[in-house]
């Protein structure tokens, strides 16, 4: 179940006993990692979405930074930082492993390797990166060109083998989003899918596993919160 996003003057839920709750943003990649493996291990859950701009007082209680994703345990135990959640999760519940044994030290290798994608990706959004977007897309095929060699090295459709696997789920809310910088740029993207077959392989299973449509995020209405924030005018309900 997951709630408007709530501001100022809400009060907070009632907690269900004995069920963990997951604070977040609908439009949120980083909350979007954690509802992808909530979905994928059917962790029983509540999702309390909070308006980022306004933010009520009492999720500063919770969490003084006041960001999501926020986890909170069924006991109370409050984790935050998306790779943090998404390790305390795999370690909680072992069913669905996300890391294999042998793979486990170069999926944290490449994730932190992703995580420049993901700061090209910020930047873009935020309205810090004043180059075409062609220059930008370039940029971003570089980075990908380590992964996509992984990719054709292990021999499986996913990083995680026959199945998704850490790497898989935690870089797929920025792959998933990938056609809404054309929009934001409103200039159109020069990616050469040739240059990426396993990638581009790998991104049309990702799409069709159930625990990823159910949590899909248009590029469209991200690229439009994105607009609506630039603006200073954005309904986080309205999309
Ligand atoms: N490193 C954090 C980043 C989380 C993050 O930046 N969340 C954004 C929303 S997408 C947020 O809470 N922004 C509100 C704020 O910074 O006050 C993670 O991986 O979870």
């Amino acid at each position: 179940m997951s709630s408007l996003h709530l501001g100022p003057n809400s009060e907070k839920p009632p907690e269900v006993k004995g069920q963990a709750r997951l604070y977040s943003m609908k439009y949120c990649p980083f909350s979007h990692r954690i509802r992808l493996i909530l979905s994928y291990k059917k962790i029983p859950h509540d999702i309390v979405n909070i308006n980022i701009q306004n933010k009520p007082k009492w999720f500063f209680e919770i969490y003084p930074e006041g960001k999501v994703p926020t986890f909170v345990d069924a006991d109370g135990k409050v984790v935050v930082d998306s790779l943090a959640i998404a390790n305390y999760l795999d370690e909680k519940y072992p069913e669905l492993p996300l890391y294999h044994e042998e793979t486990k030290a170069r999926d944290l290798e490449l994730l932190d390797h992703f995580s420049k994608v993901v700061n090209v990706f910020s930047n873009c959004i935020h309205g810090k990166d004043n180059r075409p977007l062609n220059e930008i897309i370039a940029e971003i095929s570089t980075l990908l060109v380590p992964l996509e060699n992984e990719l054709k090295a292990r021999g499986n459709v996913y990083f995680g083998g026959t199945q998704p696997g850490m790497l898989d789920i935690l870089m797929w809310p920025w792959v998933e989003r990938r056609k809404s910088l054309s929009i934001i740029y409103e200039q159109p993207k020069n990616f050469k899918d040739g240059n990426f077959q396993h990638l581009m392989k790998w991104m049309q299973e990702m799409k069709q596993q159930p625990f990823v449509l159910e949590n899909e995020c248009s590029s469209e209405n991200f690229a439009q919160l994105v607009k609506d924030l630039k603006r200073g005018d954005v309904d986080f309900d309205r999309l």
